[in-house]
């Protein structure tokens, strides 16, 4: 989790490296539709990046695990009938993965594109252009330091082919994620090791929403602990009759309507649970219990990885203080196989 800003300037280099082919390869198709697809972290990856493609480059996308993509074309193909498949794998070996594309393929809905870590992979031989991270490569099972790669990629390849000048803003990570990991690392054992807690909420709308649910998903696999991701406003419609005095809700703010997700983490207190913000701006201390602030001035299209690091922590303290190994969580191998 540490070495991961290493394997965010290898995905930064390697979009500057293939942002002919990538543009080419978009006009040519004249992309109006992406389905992006993968499964466990990268599905929830997907749905980091499907909002992302559609708020920034104008056109419709929509995530979808690889398995509806497979078992249920009809609910989720576009009515066009054509559109770009992003495919985000971190092994390229997943069977539902690949048993989706090769149906897209021969369906010849359109082109694909790949995101993962391994060239030799079977997925990215099934790929008219991939988009390769190998320093993303990890040993453990639990997506960590791939995840935040794979993130930049995408994030990258929309810079790429929308504002250069993004894409060079973005060079400045890889040393804004090393001063947030030396900074919050305390913060992250903490409340890791904090007993007290037992049971944590993820909240992020938009943009982020797809990353509090890969939050939630390092916490239960690692830890084993009890933790969901809800869309901020939607925790009030019900699960929020969960929280109380052992709650640790965890708010990843947006730019655009913190205010709004402000106020239900003020809630949140106000009903007994403890807040943990992680923001561009910073919040008072009567605000929220615990505070990560990025001030990056970078746009949230862009720093979104930053919401990382600090939250795979959280997952990889809580484990190790439970006694668990947070690289070979209970039941699950690095790729499943249908
Ligand atoms: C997808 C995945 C991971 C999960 C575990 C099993 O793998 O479901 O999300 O954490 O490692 O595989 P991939 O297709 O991204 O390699």
């Amino acid at each position: 989790i540490i070495t991961q800003p290493v394997a965010w300037q290898a995905a930064l280099d390697m979009v500057q490296a293939l942002k002919r082919e990538l543009k080419t390869l978009w006009a040519d198709e004249q992309v109006a539709e992406v389905l992006v697809t993968g499964c466990g972290s990268t599905y929830y990856l997907s749905l980091a990046v499907a909002p992302l493609l559609q708020q920034q480059l104008g056109i419709r996308a929509r995530a979808l695990p690889a398995s509806e993509l497979l078992l249920f074309p009809e609910t989720v193909i576009p009515p066009s009938g054509k559109a770009l498949l992003l495919t985000i794998s971190r092994s390229g070996s997943t069977t539902e993965t690949i048993k989706a594309t090769r149906q897209y393929r021969e369906r010849q809905l359109g082109k694909v594109v790949n995101i993962g870590c391994y060239g030799d992979a079977e997925l990215v031989a099934l790929s008219d252009l991939a988009l390769t991270v190998t320093d993303g490569q990890e040993q453990s099972v639990v997506q960590t330091r791939s995840f935040s790669a794979m993130l930049l990629t995408a994030q990258a390849m929309v810079a790429a082919l929308k504002d250069e000048q993004q894409l060079q803003a973005m060079q400045q990570l890889p040393e804004f994620g090393s001063q947030l990991i030396a900074a919050h690392h305390d913060l992250a054992r903490q409340l890791g090791e904090d007993t007290s807690i037992d049971r944590i909420y993820f909240l992020g709308s938009g943009l982020l929403y797809g990353l509090a649910s890969e939050a939630n998903l390092k916490m239960k696999e690692m830890s084993l602990s009890f933790a969901e991701a809800f869309h901020f406003m939607e925790f009030r419609h019900g699960p929020m009759s969960m929280v109380n005095k052992h709650t640790l809700v965890v708010g990843l703010l947006s730019d655009a309507v913190r205010d709004y997700e402000m106020a239900v983490l003020r809630e949140m207190r106000a009903l007994g649970g403890r807040t943990l913000v992680l923001t561009e701006q910073p919040v008072t201390e009567q605000e929220a219990d615990y505070e990560v602030c990025f001030r990056s001035g970078l746009p949230e299209a862009s720093r979104s990885v930053l919401y990382l690091p600090v939250l795979q922590l959280l997952g990889f303290y809580r484990a190790v203080s439970r006694g668990q190994d947070p690289d070979h969580p209970h039941n699950l191998t690095a790729v499943v196989v249908l």
